[in-house]
């Protein structure tokens, strides 16, 4: 494996830091004038690198990686495999690609990039929805294939009139929330518990707000908890207008039930960003014209992404000069390793 500066002399001075997936540039450059950067990605065989890496304190990876055979769990036995291991820094606001509960046991820092990417999240979220119901991708390619000159676009379905059901109303979901507003859409929400002082219509029950809605957005965090949320049953209870959004994760729906509900035109279209299995995307929602999809874009400005990528660093800067930890993850609110040696 590839550790930038890895004489003897730099392995017992400098700190030691696992990169398993490439990630911006900002990140690299910064992390390695402090630390001693092994390069799991660059490693033919992953195991002798990690055995060679047994002394790094922090990993810092993505969630999750948008390269084909980049996307590395971070796994309580990866942990195990890291004796010296205090902090788990993840770029993006996801997790999901963290055992944060097996973090949490060991007393592993988890941190993540929350607040500076809601809002071009969000923008992204009613970018697919505008696109979806108004078919915005479908007429434009009507355009550049030089069928205007043969006749009009298709008339389409409409954003007035509608309810948009979010699901987990959240930093993102909240953001959305207000640009629905803003557009005239009325807003309902499901969680596990309301929220203090929200706004918007309560459900308990995610098919009873399916049925009450004709857009369902989904904004609630990937996991265990949340797979396959989004299923058969919900989809028909949204019916033949609605609408899904997914800016979240792709296994909170369950993607079969979703190529079927669309084929038989129980509900009427939808907007991905996220997949069950990025970047690979099933083929029969490529072949459907009516679909809207992306590649895992939500966050995916340069400015946001700086901004995602600074955090990173200010979390694993934080964590070395023993100062408070900006932004840990609820499983492992601590601010301050209590493993640090230093
Ligand atoms: C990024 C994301 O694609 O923040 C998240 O949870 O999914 C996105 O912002 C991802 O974090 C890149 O590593």
């Amino acid at each position: 494996m590839h550790a930038r500066g890895s004489g003897i002399h730099e392995q017992v001075l400098r700190k030691q830091l696992l990169m398993p997936t490439p990630l911006p540039q900002l990140v690299q450059e910064t992390l390695e004038r402090r630390f001693l950067v092994h390069r799991l990605y660059e490693a033919s065989d992953r195991e002798a690198a990690l055995e060679q890496a047994r002394d790094v304190r922090v990993i810092v990876t993505g969630a999750p990686i948008l390269v084909e055979g980049m996307n590395v769990p971070i796994t309580a036995q990866m942990m195990d495999c890291l004796p010296k291991l205090e902090l788990i820094a993840n770029l993006g606001v996801g997790y999901d690609n963290i055992e944060a509960d097996a973090a949490a046991a060991r007393g592993i820092i988890v941190t993540h990039t929350p607040d500076v990417l809601t809002q071009e999240t969000a923008d992204t979220a009613f970018g697919l929805l505008l696109n979806a119901v108004r078919q915005l991708p479908r007429a434009e390619r009507f355009l550049r294939e030089g069928r205007w000159l043969q006749g009009q676009f298709e008339l389409s379905a409409s954003l007035r009139g509608r309810t948009m059901g979010i699901l987990g109303l959240g930093r993102i979901g909240a953001a959305i929330a207000r640009r629905a507003e803003a557009f005239g859409v009325q807003v309902a929400y499901h969680n596990r518990k309301p929220v203090a002082d929200a706004p918007y219509r309560y459900f308990n029950n995610l098919i009873d707000m399916a049925r009450a809605c004709d857009i369902l957005m989904i904004a609630v965090p990937g996991g265990a908890q949340t797979r396959h949320l989004v299923n058969a049953s919900v989809l028909e209870a949204l019916g033949p207008q609605g609408v899904l959004i997914n800016i979240a994760r792709g296994s909170i729906v369950d993607e079969q039930a979703l190529i079927e509900a669309l084929q038989t035109g129980k509900i009427l279209t939808v907007g991905l960003d996220v997949f069950v299995d990025e970047p690979r995307v099933p083929q029969a929602l490529i072949d459907m014209e009516h679909v809207v999809l992306l590649p895992h874009v939500g966050s995916a400005s340069q400015a946001t992404r700086d901004a995602m990528s600074m955090v990173v660093v200010e979390n694993i800067f934080a964590w070395d000069m023993g100062i408070d930890i900006p932004c840990p993850v609820p499983e492992t609110p601590w601010r301050r390793s209590s493993k640090q040696a230093n």
